[in-house]
């Protein structure tokens, strides 16, 4: 497979500094050699520049850095866009404020193939606030939200080319949402296999359903992966690690069905801060995942054994 690396080292999204570190750490991991040695064709474009931020005040007080997110977010959608052509994009953050961007060019790429485009959203958190809503104002906590249309972000962030439709999304590992975020994915028909219903049902049946899903409706699917996804007692680089996460061998079922699948498109790694991290070990796990994901096998086994 032809694989594109676009670093997007955005940390203005996050409540603290460092994620703009995640591209070079991811990097330094090994993301390239992994790839390369499973047979893929692998670019590496380097890293998204911003373009200048223009000011903007909103209404809602608390956001911080609105200019600076709304000029990453016009920015990583063409990318995203031009790196969806003819490959599989691999977004390196930089905090999760870069999926509204990179979500939204697949999309867009997605409706020129005629494709549904679905979403995977591996994550604590469902980033599901609008700029209304968000109480601690930061912006990595709304790129879902943006991505799927929700109102509020006409003249603050970029016009959307397209919207995700909300019911082609699923969220998985969800163990921290606030009340106004509650609401709005019920409301909007967003699919919610939180922790609980991990713990309950396993990982494995609630994703393969998802999967099904994706596959009889001949989409196409981005996987966007937190850290925080992680339980922190193995992925402790994130600013807001969340006790009860999906465990080593959860996360890499996850991927390992994914590769077999055979719908992913394009996927982001997002949230880590190198700056929390012990030796390197959170960096080297979401390279590892990426592997499984990639088609790293612990024994040969037939592709599409997903079903
Ligand atoms: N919902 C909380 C807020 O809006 C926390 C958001 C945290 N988001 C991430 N990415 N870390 O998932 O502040
Ligand atoms: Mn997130
Ligand atoms: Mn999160």
């Amino acid at each position: 497979m032809r694989c594109v690396i676009l670093g997007a080292p955005v940390q203005d999204g996050a409540g603290r500094m460092g994620c703009e570190m995640g591209p070079s750490a991811l990097r330094t991991a090994g993301l390239v050699s992994v790839l390369t040695r499973l047979g893929h064709q692998v670019e590496d474009r380097g890293d998204i520049r911003r373009g200048p931020a223009r000011p903007l005040t909103h209404p809602n007080a608390a956001l911080k850095a609105l200019p600076e997110i709304a000029a990453w977010t016009a920015v990583i959608m063409e990318a995203a866009y031009a790196a969806s052509a003819a490959a599989m994009p691999i977004f390196l953050g930089g905090d999760h404020a870069i999926s509204a961007g990179t979500i939204a060019g697949v999309a867009r790429r997605a409706q020129d193939q005629g494709r549904k485009l679905f979403v995977l959203w591996l994550d604590a958190h469902p980033d599901f606030h609008t700029l209304e809503t968000s109480e601690s104002g930061n912006l990595h906590g709304v790129g879902l939200a943006y991505a799927s249309g929700l109102p509020g972000f006409a003249g603050w962030f970029p016009d959307l080319p397209v919207a995700v439709d909300p019911t082609r999304i699923c969220t998985m590992g969800l163990r921290s949402v606030d009340p106004a975020e509650r609401t709005a994915l019920a409301a909007a028909g967003v699919t919610v296999h939180d922790m609980r219903a991990v713990d309950e049902h396993g990982l494995a049946p609630l994703l393969r359903g998802f999967l099904q899903r994706v596959a009889a409706e001949n989409g196409i699917l981005h996987v966007s992966l937190d850290v925080d996804f992680l339980d922190p007692a193995i992925a402790p680089a994130v600013g807001t690690t969340v006790p009860g996460g999906a465990t080593f061998r959860e996360a890499h079922l996850a991927m390992e069905m994914l590769q077999d699948s055979g719908l992913v498109a394009s996927l982001d790694l997002v949230e880590l801060n190198p700056f929390l991290d012990e030796r390197g070990r959170t960096a080297t796990l979401m390279v590892d995942l990426t592997g499984s994901l990639m088609g790293k096998r612990i024994m040969d086994r037939p592709t599409r054994a997903f079903v």
